[in-house]
């Protein structure tokens, strides 16, 4: 008797576990992601004297200081319409939790004239998949910047990438998402004697606390979700020229910070924050860039959808 009980339930679970492996049989694999920083079709690199063709009148010429950005919640979409979330390599210098910085600045020629610039580089995303097998990769996405449960944290005593004083602000309104700095030459016909800075400071505005107590929420959370058709092998390529295509830099700073620190009165945000794939709400007075009428109530500019990144 003992025994047919026994018997029973064993060959019930022994079906069971048979059917289960069958239909979800995954396949846990490695995964490595290149990117590459490009300016239009040149790779950027802080050797390189300048850049031309820059802004909307395509007439600028620039020096390019630094090119890092963060991103996180790696996603790769499946033949089968799912997304297969990519879990990261836990390094202890360039990838922590979800978060990757992609840095391709190395401290030297032109990336000297930033803040903290740093030797190390690095331009993959290293992680491992889950997936079922037989499914193909044919698309990716992710997040630019870092999440909120971990913007408004200590810097002083981040783990890395987390800890680098040249992309964080302040507890309050966290990191900078991205920095690409860039010396502009006003090119309105002959490149001024002096060049004028144009910093690219994406991140996180109207938090809801100020100096250095951490925010909890902020209205312009600013980190679009880029969505791009890729398959294995191929490169993402993050293109400053396109993000400036609809920034008119013969004059390289209408108001606010010089170039677009993601504030909300800075006119030169328009194009730019558009360009990442933000809805940009402007609060400033300046009717350069296309703003509307100079009111400081806040007016809503759309996205058409980002431009920065691409597949190569
Ligand atoms: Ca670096
Ligand atoms: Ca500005
Ligand atoms: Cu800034």
């Amino acid at each position: 008797m003992k025994k047919i009980n026994l018997m029973i339930p064993l060959a019930f679970l022994s079906i069971l576990t048979f059917h289960c492996a069958n239909e979800e049989a995954t396949v846990k694999s490695d995964k490595t992601i290149n990117f590459s920083a490009k300016i239009g079709t040149e790779t950027f690199s802080c050797a390189t004297a300048t850049y031309s063709g820059l802004g909307s009148g395509a007439n600028d010429t620039i020096t390019q200081k630094d090119f890092r950005f963060y991103i996180h919640d790696v996603k790769l979409s499946g033949s089968n319409g799912t997304d297969y979330s990519l879990s990261l390599n836990q390094d202890g210098i360039w990838q922590y939790n979800s978060v990757v910085l992609l840095d391709f600045e190395d401290g030297t020629g032109n990336c000297t004239g930033t803040t903290a610039p740093t030797t190390g580089t690095n331009s993959q995303v290293k992680g491992s998949v889950e997936m079922p097998s037989g499914v193909s990769i044919t698309g990716i996405k992710f997040k630019l910047g870092v999440p909120l449960s971990l913007n408004h944290n200590d810097r002083a005593s981040a783990p890395a990438p987390l800890n680098n004083t040249g992309l964080y602000w302040a507890w309050s309104s966290g990191y900078k998402f991205a920095r690409l700095d860039f010396d502009s030459q006003r090119f309105d016909g002959n490149p001024d004697a002096t060049t004028a800075a144009f910093n690219i400071h994406l991140g996180s505005t109207r938090c809801n606390a100020s100096g250095t107590t951490a925010s909890t929420s902020c209205t312009d959370e600013n980190r679009p979700e880029i969505s791009l058709t890729y398959t294995e092998g191929q490169t993402v390529v993050a293109d400053l020229k396109k993000l400036l295509e609809d920034t008119d830099l013969a004059t390289a700073n209408a108001a606010g910070a010089p170039g677009c620190m993601s504030g909300n009165n800075d006119p030169e945000c328009r194009s730019v924050l558009n360009n990442f794939g933000i809805n940009f709400s402007y609060n400033g007075s300046s009717t350069a860039r296309g703003l509307s009428d100079g009111s400081t109530t806040i007016q809503t500019y759309n996205t058409s959808g980002q431009k920065f990144f691409r597949i190569e």
